[in-house]
């Protein structure tokens, strides 16, 4: 390998000659030799620079495959504020309908794991006409993700209800794209407020899978967030197989 450098010095050497006074002699079976060893050398770098440009498009790929996860909900049911203690986006939160009315999205990290979490406008049966407008980024977020954290407020009188409500537009709004639904994560947000735990095993019962939480007090959302961990490496991974 040391008699390289200096083998390619008197190819060089030689074809000057050789160009200049139109010599042949030994020098010219070196220079083939040399040129080989070059033509070796730009494939083996053309080889890597494709490898690099393989690489670059599967990073493209995997970040347009980023797990999105949308927190839908019935109004007032601490959407946004769950929103703010998963990404410290410092969205307004109100004990009053409708405080959200845009859809928030922010990256995050859990473990180091990529994803988005997007706050949305909360759901209600016969939305008011003011608020059909901003309910279509809502609409537009929710058809992209891949994910759906559905926040229940357990404290409600009329938890079933509710949740029947904001199936049923979730329901209209992917079937009327054919699209099919995303996965749904129950989360039973409120429940310092309920004094009767025979109510909230109720629900995680009916709801297997679902997460008691109190997003105000902070109570259980690590569980909350090793869920979503768990669930978007599931997703990377098959994406990943697919593509
Ligand atoms: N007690 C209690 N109150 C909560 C909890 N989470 C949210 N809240 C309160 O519930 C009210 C509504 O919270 P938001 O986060 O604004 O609810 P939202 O679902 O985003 O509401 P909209 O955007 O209007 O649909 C606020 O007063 C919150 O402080 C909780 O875990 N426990
Ligand atoms: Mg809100």
């Amino acid at each position: 390998q040391v008699e390289l450098p200096r083998l390619y010095g008197m190819g060089r050497e030689m074809e000057q000659i050789r160009g200049g006074i139109g010599l042949r002699g030994p020098g010219e079976r070196k220079t083939e030799v040399m040129k080989r060893h070059i033509k070796e050398k730009i494939r083996t770098l053309r080889k890597k620079i494709q490898e690099i440009k393989k690489n670059r498009i599967i990073q493209l790929k995997s970040r347009d495959n980023v797990f999105n996860v949308s927190i839908v909900g019935y109004t007032n049911s601490g959407k946004s504020t769950l929103m703010n203690v998963l990404t410290k986006a410092g969205v307004l939160t109100e004990n009053k309908l409708f405080s959200t009315l845009d859809t928030k999205t922010k990256k995050i990290f859990l473990n180091g794991v990529y994803m988005t979490i997007t706050d949305t406008v909360g759901f209600i049966e016969d939305l008011p006409h003011q608020l059909v407008e901003s309910f279509y980024s809502t609409l537009e977020v929710v058809k992209k993700s891949n994910l759906l954290i559905h926040v229940v407020d357990i404290s409600s009188k009329f938890v079933e209800e509710k949740i029947s409500v904001v199936n049923q537009v979730l329901k209209e709004i992917f079937s009327s794209d054919n699209m099919e639904m995303p996965m749904t994560l129950y989360v039973f947000n409120k429940i310092d407020q309920v004094d009767d735990i025979s109510k909230i095993d109720k629900f995680l019962n009916l709801y297997p899978d679902s997460i008691p939480i109190s997003a105000r007090y902070r109570i259980n959302i690590d569980s909350l967030k090793k869920k979503l961990e768990e669930m978007a490496k599931e997703y990377y991974g098959v994406a990943s197989e697919i593509g």
